[in-house]
């Protein structure tokens, strides 16, 4: 039995699938702590979690237009500078459960808790591939692939790529992480070394790293070529020619609220109702305003308190937790609560999921809207 060595999994991870485990916490939760504990954090797994030993353990390193290779024990990559960098990591299915609603789409029924926050520490790649005489001078690599010790029934690894300029810039923060808040990392979420793409979609934080190879090539795997990647609505499953589309990198900006859940019944106090939630934009922009309706978008107000880390610009890797307090008329039974968010280069989020369907169901970032009844 692949699947009959899992790790234990908290109890309020609800899954959305058990074989390959999927998990997300549950929302209200997520707004509770700016960094998610490790054992709320959302499980995305392809695969069966491979068994691994710290101590055995090897990462290889190949560069195809250099012809070079290194072999890294886990202690090898302990002895460069530790860096800390506090990343989102976001599945880019997050909301798809919204995104269903409009027509049937290929994927997990994600609800808006399939994204998280933590601090990862570890070697930066760009270090240990100076190290190796790669920079941007002697390499004509374009793409840094990365294979995890995970594999399929025909032996082949997950796998993904990004492109090289992210991997060799000293301030794009790509780590060789063995730490997850402080904590070697969790079998779920890659132990003992994964790599973290900060501002990247989660599908390319390839865990339980195994071998990183930078060719003039993307990546070959089915997660890199016909997998994460977005189409216009009119795109279907007979139409649709995945080498069409590159593949998603950096994401787009999301918001959603995380407290009042659908279909509450709400107290106003002092002719107010109150919301929580979360908001961040991939890339490293900054979350610069998050805006709240309490009438399904009519009208809208700035929320006053935002919360996040002290990063700037193109390095703002952390989401945004945000509380508002917002007034409603008490001769209202049913309202629709929205968020939009504001990124640092006034991206905003499309109004709503019929412009933005596609048939896998990614990218889901349109207005978050939640129902709930006034007493
Ligand atoms: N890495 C490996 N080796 N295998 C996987 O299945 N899933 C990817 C990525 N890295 C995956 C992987 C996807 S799609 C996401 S969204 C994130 O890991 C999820 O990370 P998490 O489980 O730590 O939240
Ligand atoms: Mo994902």
């Amino acid at each position: 039995d692949p699947y009959g060595n899992e790790p234990k999994r908290h109890a309020a991870l609800k899954p959305a699938s058990k074989q390959p485990f999927n998990a997300e916490p549950p929302l209200a939760l997520l707004a509770d702590n700016l960094i998610t504990p490790n054992e709320l954090f959302y499980v995305r797994n392809h695969l069966p979690v491979p068994d691994v030993d710290a101590k055995t353990y090897e990462l290889e390193i190949f560069e195809d237009t250099m012809n070079k290779e290194k072999i890294l024990k886990l202690n090898d990559i302990k002895k460069y500078p530790k860096h800390s960098v506090t990343a989102t990591i976001q599945c880019a299915g997050n909301r798809r459960s919204e995104m269903i609603k409009v027509k049937a789409v290929k994927g997990l029924s994600w609800g808006q808790a399939a994204i998280g926050n933590a601090v990862w520490s570890g070697a930066k790649l760009c270090d240990v591939l100076k190290d190796m005489g790669i920079t941007e001078e002697t390499t004509q690599a374009l793409h840094v692939q990365f294979e995890g010790l995970d594999t399929d029934p025909t032996n082949m690894p997950y796998g993904s790529s990004i492109q090289i300029e992210k991997a060799l810039d000293p301030h794009g923060d790509v780590i060789l992480a063995y730490e997850m808040n402080g904590e070697p990392i969790p079998r779920d979420h890659g132990y003992p070394l994964r790599v973290i793409v900060p501002g990247v979609v989660g599908a390319r934080n390839v865990k339980w790293l195994g071998r990183i190879v930078l060719s003039k090539e993307e990546s070959h795997a089915h997660w890199q070529q016909n997998d994460y990647k977005g189409f216009a609505p009119n795109v279907d499953w007979d139409t649709v020619d995945f080498t069409k589309s590159p593949a998603i990198q950096e994401l787009p900006v999301i918001s959603a609220i995380c407290e009042p859940g659908e279909g509450e019944t709400l107290k106003v106090v002092n002719g107010k109702i109150k919301l929580r939630g979360y908001a961040w934009s991939g890339g490293g922009r900054k979350i610069v305003r998050v805006d709240v309706s309490a009438d399904g978008g009519k009208t809208w107000q700035a929320v006053d308190s935002l919360e996040s880390d002290r990063t700037r610009h193109p390095r703002a890797w952390c989401w945004t937790l945000w509380q508002a307090e917002i007034p409603v008329h008490k001769n209202q039974s049913n309202i629709q609560l929205c968020v939009k968010a504001v990124d640092s280069q006034y991206n905003t989020q499309p109004e709503n999921f019929e412009n933005i369907w596609n048939l896998r169901g990614v990218l889901a970032n349109a207005y978050h809207r939640v129902n709930v009844k006034i007493q």
